[in-house]
């Protein structure tokens, strides 16, 4: 009886010890790396995976055809005559769009919500007799179709009679309220940092406390954007280009949005070593402005650009905030969502034919030779699993041999930001037999949540992912192979209507500043020449012959680091003797962040045959200021 007992119990013990010992040996437990450095919220990572969304700028100025109001527009102007928030969600949503962020109030301080605490507001205008609510029938529509819903609301606000006195903060606090509270889940929670009265010696000491509070209150879970986010940052320019090196890590203390912000270089880069978590968001508009004007109907961005833009904001660890300003019957233009389904095509494309798919990877270094961390998992779209390196390495590589020579242009990589953004500097090369090395075909600083590295088309079969320098050990998540036409063209593309001016300037002669030569490129017609101008000196031209105008041009340089025009004059005169202002102390709205061309046009035609342009404040300050081109309208 004991020994029966005994014998089947040596068995049972045998057999633990040795399953024991099998599993410890195969699947060894390995702690996870570290965190590294300030890291994602749940949040954060949930926003930075959308990846890509829809902007809209729509308000008066989509009637007054200007960038800024001034806040004194009649609020009767606003009169979409066909509105259709569905029409901009469906589009929205079959251009892959996983959001739609409205300018629920911009610089004008007008609301397209009937807000209790202002008179400049949808009620006040003619838009459904002034019974409607546009936030209303957009968050709907976002809903129906699946999209979520985000708010821009500018602090600056150049209606209200509180702005500029500490009253105003709680205003604008009970503004947010109506706008949170009211209107299902958001998302994203949009401050924009511009502020043109500045020059008028007219600030307003901002309550960013009170307003974070306000938002966290209604919306727990909105990443709240700004200059120095917390939730996520502007990228520092309007072009849709984020930085070749681009950290989601940012300095933000002792910084404020707007006057108090970093330099936009620090915008654009972020901070190596910054003590919070800010990922980039790029913001850009498929028009050359914010807002829908008429006269843009021809400069939606080709494809071409927008797929440029895809690479430098998603393809550099950038969220994509793509606006798309609804016309004045209050629907999207068609020229606008037929690129936006091309671009959409292009994306979908993009991603489908991964080349690595029947690779085989080899790490050098793999976290404890633990499966759990192999480099396989770079592969199985399963995004929490990942390779990593153990703690102690910091530059490494992955070799990938594909199962025959392939050519390829693309090559994606992801770092698995939860666990904080490592990766300094890393290089793609391909072996070369001949001389059986390593060649570089692409090198790149910074990954993050993705990049994605463009090189010229490359024939091989073995590659290699070189890390040259991490923060902490590597922690990727996924890589991918891609082979793409460099160039596209968009059906929808009509013909380039870019052209400069409506007449031509082969009669024209620059009257003054007289500077030599070089001064007749203001008027050559090429964007890419034009004249830096000493002194503030008024620009004279004699046009040739006497023409009824209906407003000018001016396209400074494209960059925001040289010296524009912001402030001017403008005359006309038939004689060159006598002039008659029909600008005065006008303003180029928003050209410091997006340097385009201004369009003015006059209140009534005007004859001419000289025209002076006269500036008064340049977007640096200083005296010099740069005009590519200066042209006039004469058709409309
Ligand atoms: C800027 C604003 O001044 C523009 O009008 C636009 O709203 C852009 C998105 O942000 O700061």
């Amino acid at each position: 009886m004991y020994k029966r007992f005994l014998l089947p119990c040596f068995y049972t013990i045998l057999f633990f010890s040795f399953s024991i010992v099998l599993s410890t040996s195969c699947s060894r437990y390995v702690e996870p790396p570290a965190p590294y450095g300030a890291t994602p919220t749940a949040h954060q990572l949930e926003w930075q995976k959308m990846e890509y969304y829809m902007f809209i700028h729509f308000g008066p100025n989509t009637f007054t055809d200007v960038e800024w109001g001034d806040g004194k527009e009649d609020p009767k102007v606003f009169n979409p005559t066909n509105l259709d928030c569905r029409q901009w969600a469906k589009i929205a949503k079959d251009a892959g769009m996983k959001a739609i962020v409205i300018t629920a109030k911009h610089h004008d301080g007008f609301c397209l919500w009937p807000s209790q605490y202002s008179t400049h507001t949808v009620r006040e205008s003619l838009w459904k007799d002034g019974k409607g609510d546009l936030l209303r029938e957009l968050s709907d529509a976002c809903k129906e179709y699946g999209l979520k819903f985000g708010v821009y609301l500018s602090p600056w606000d150049q209606n209200h009679p509180t702005y500029g006195s500490p009253e105003y903060n709680q205003v604008f606090a009970n503004t947010l309220t109506e706008v949170l509270a009211g209107y299902g889940p958001v998302f994203e929670q949009w401050f924009d940092g511009a502020n043109g009265d500045a020059h008028k010696g007219k600030r307003q000491e901002y309550d960013w406390d009170l307003f974070h509070n306000t938002v966290y209150t209604h919306q727990p879970h909105a990443v709240i954007f700004s200059d120095v986010g917390p939730g996520c940052r502007w990228m520092g320019n309007e072009k849709g280009i984020a930085g070749e090196t681009n950290w989601s890590r940012l300095n933000i203390k002792g910084f404020e949005p707007g006057f108090g912000a970093p330099p936009t270089d620090t915008l654009s880069k972020g901070n190596i070593y910054g003590e919070a978590w800010v990922p980039a968001e790029t913001d850009v508009s498929i028009r050359p402005g914010w807002f829908y004007s008429p006269r843009t109907d021809g400069k939606v961005k080709t494809l071409n650009e927008l797929i440029n833009i895809y690479y430098s904001s998603v393809g550099r660890n950038s969220n994509l905030l793509l606006n798309v300003p609804p016309d004045r019957k209050g629907r999207i233009h068609p020229t606008d969502s037929a690129r936006l389904m091309e671009f959409s095509r292009f994306i979908d494309l993009f991603y489908k034919n991964n080349l690595l798919e029947r690779a085989s990877l080899r790490a050098i270094n793999t976290r404890g030779d633990a499966p759990a961390y192999e480099a396989t998992n770079l592969l199985n779209g399963d995004y929490n699993s990942y390779w990593a390196a153990d703690d102690d390495v910091t530059s490494t590589a992955i070799e990938i041999t594909l199962p025959q020579a392939q050519t390829f242009n693309r090559f994606l990589i992801q770092e698995y930001i939860p666990l904080g953004q490592r990766v300094a500097k890393f290089a793609l090369e391909t072996w070369n037999e001949s001389s059986a090395n390593w060649d570089v075909l692409a090198e790149g600083t910074t990954i993050g949540y993705k990049r994605i590295l463009r090189f010229p088309k490359t024939t091989a079969k073995k590659l290699r992912l070189n890390i040259q320098e991490s923060l902490a050990c590597p922690v990727l998540n996924s890589i991918a192979l891609y082979d793409v036409q460099e160039s596209y063209k968009g059906k929808s593309e009509i013909a380039d209507e870019k052209r400069l001016f409506d007449i031509s300037s082969d009669k024209w002669n620059v009257v003054s500043p007289q500077v030599g030569e070089s001064i007749k490129r203001i008027i050559d017609g090429f964007i890419q020449t034009g004249s830096s101008i000493l002194q503030l000196l008024p620009i004279e031209i004699d046009l040739g012959e006497t023409l009824s105008l209906k407003g000018f041009t001016y396209i400074p340089s494209n960059s925001s680091s040289e010296p524009a025009i912001m402030r001017y004059n403008f005359y006309v005169s038939e004689d060159g003797k006598e002039w008659i202002p029909v600008k005065k102390e006008a303003m180029f709205n928003n050209i410091k962040n997006n340097p385009i061309q201004q369009d003015v046009l006059f209140d009534a035609p005007v004859n001419a045959k000289y025209i002076k342009f006269e500036p008064i404040e340049t977007t640096l300050g200083g005296l010099e200021y740069i005009v590519a081109e200066l042209g006039v309208i004469t058709k409309l």
